[in-house]
């Protein structure tokens, strides 16, 4: 019997947290011997996503890339002026560019995987091409059924997002208070919710929707989806995460952490595409310095990496920078995530729940202070909290909703830092070592010891 080996195309739309999943997939498919062709948007928003684009192809020389070139995006729409919501339009109005692109691949293709922020436009090419359709999910699956039952919300008059109702109902789901729901999704011509409205419709389409994540840590919700309670007639939902981060380089400021105590730093980053006010990342470095724990802090000073301008002793503070230089590590550039988490060093994660780095967090068992911002991440927030791997203030709000004072976040960071492995504060260290080894050992060993 002569079996042939299937070709898969991933298309993925946007942004990092939109592609890192693909690249992650397309190395899974490929040890499972399948041929693999990521078709990559071209130009992209961020120098992040071309630098790991290539990055990823130089050391998966097997890997086949396909540039697809997309119109420009509009400059600005009356709704948002965000540069990713901008690039997925552009990737949807260029889709019928990628029918000959598509067929002209050999071998000829098996199947797609594709973003779902862009499976509408695909769905006459797919048809065309006679190939079975499916969708990788780039976010949690309760965020995702609510993406699912959107369009059906939106068409009942009694739907009002951001009015006075506590709470919206995804049927199947615990309900999902107002306070989780993007902001956007109030305002119907919203680009966000247009996009969204638009490619879940296509959904029931779809072969098969992969999730990354994990029965364990979603049950409810993706049985919900599976048995037909949120919608009926939806394809498959089939958990696949959390997904295998690729074999990737190692960054300089891994050397920082091979200095620092087991479970004694704790890691702040909120992912690719936000950034705080500078009020906000002042009291979020003072607040650091008052948890006494010993930090590595990505700061972003703009939401696109090509805007980005001047040092770390600009953003936070010359001053601030000097004091801290010997307890924490504070970066700019890029910083490969997956291994910082996956340092024995790191006790614990404040972070954004962009659904990546909540599955990295997972992957590693890093406990986390959720600070949702924007988007999907209220909802995101919701499950890790439920999942009891992390902490969550709800009060903290929307990003720029309300300046967060330091005194409450070196508060929660002390309280996760207390479930890490080493646990120890730097302001503690001699009285906590103290406690471990015993006062008295302490001081007969003080002069030869360290
Ligand atoms: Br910044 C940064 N290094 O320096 P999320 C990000 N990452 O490895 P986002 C790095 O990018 P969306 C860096 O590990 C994660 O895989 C990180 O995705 C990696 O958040 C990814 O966490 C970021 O989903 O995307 O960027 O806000 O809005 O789509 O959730």
């Amino acid at each position: 019997l002569q079996t042939t080996t299937p070709h898969i195309a991933l298309i993925p739309s946007a942004g990092i947290g939109h592609l890192i999943p693909y690249l992650r997939l397309a190395e899974t498919l490929a040890l499972e011997k399948c041929i693999v062709t990521i078709i990559t948007p071209k130009p992209t928003v961020s120098f992040a996503e071309s630098n790991l684009i290539s990055r990823f192809l130089s050391t998966h020389p097997d890997m086949k890339q396909l540039e697809f070139q997309i119109l420009p995006p509009s400059q600005s729409n009356s709704t948002t002026n965000d540069p990713f919501f901008l690039q997925y339009d552009a990737v949807n109005r260029s889709a019928h560019l990628l029918g000959p692109l598509l067929s002209s691949v050999s071998p000829p293709l098996s199947a797609i995987v594709s973003d779902l922020l862009v499976s509408t436009s695909l769905v006459s090419i797919v048809a065309d091409l006679n190939l079975p359709n499916y969708i990788l999910a780039t976010t949690s699956a309760r965020f995702l059924s609510l993406m699912v039952y959107l369009p059906t919300l939106l068409a009942e008059p009694n739907t009002k997002f951001g009015g006075d109702s506590d709470s919206v109902t995804v049927p199947g789901l615990a309900s999902i208070p107002q306070s989780s729901i993007p902001p956007p999704f109030a305002n119907p011509n919203h680009l966000f919710t247009e996009l969204i409205r638009s490619n879940s419709r296509m959904i029931p389409q779809a072969k098969g929707v992969l999730v990354n994540t994990f029965d364990l840590f979603e049950p409810e919700t993706l049985s919900a989806l599976n048995s037909g309670s949120v919608l009926t007639s939806l394809p498959p939902f089939i958990p696949i995460g959390p997904l295998v981060p690729y074999e990737s380089e190692d960054c300089l400021s891994l050397i920082w952490l091979d200095e620092q105590p087991e479970g004694s730093v704790v890691y702040v980053a909120f992912g690719s595409r936000t950034t705080m006010s500078k009020d906000q990342i002042r009291e979020l470095g003072e607040g650091l310095e008052k948890s006494g724990y010993r930090f590595f802090w990505v700061i972003k000073g703009s939401i696109v990496d090509k805007d980005d301008k001047g040092d770390i002793g600009e953003v936070v503070g010359k001053l601030y920078a000097e004091r801290n230089k010997n307890k924490a590590m504070m970066i700019k550039e890029w910083v490969n995530q997956e291994k910082v988490l996956a340092h024995p060093a790191i006790g614990g994660f404040v972070n954004h729940c962009g659904w990546n780095s909540v599955t990295e967090a997972a992957l590693h068992g890093i406990p986390m202070l959720a600070w949702p911002l924007h988007g999907d991440q209220r909802v995101n927030a919701e499950v890790v909290e439920k999942a009891g791997l992390g902490i969550w203030e709800r009060g903290w709000g929307w990003n720029g909703e309300k300046l967060v004072k330091a005194e409450e976040i070196g508060k929660k960071v002390k309280e996760i830092m207390s479930n890490a492995k080493g646990n120890i504060a730097d302001k503690n260290d001699e009285e906590e070592i103290g406690a471990v080894l015993g006062k008295s050992y302490m001081g007969r060993n003080k002069k030869k010891a360290m």
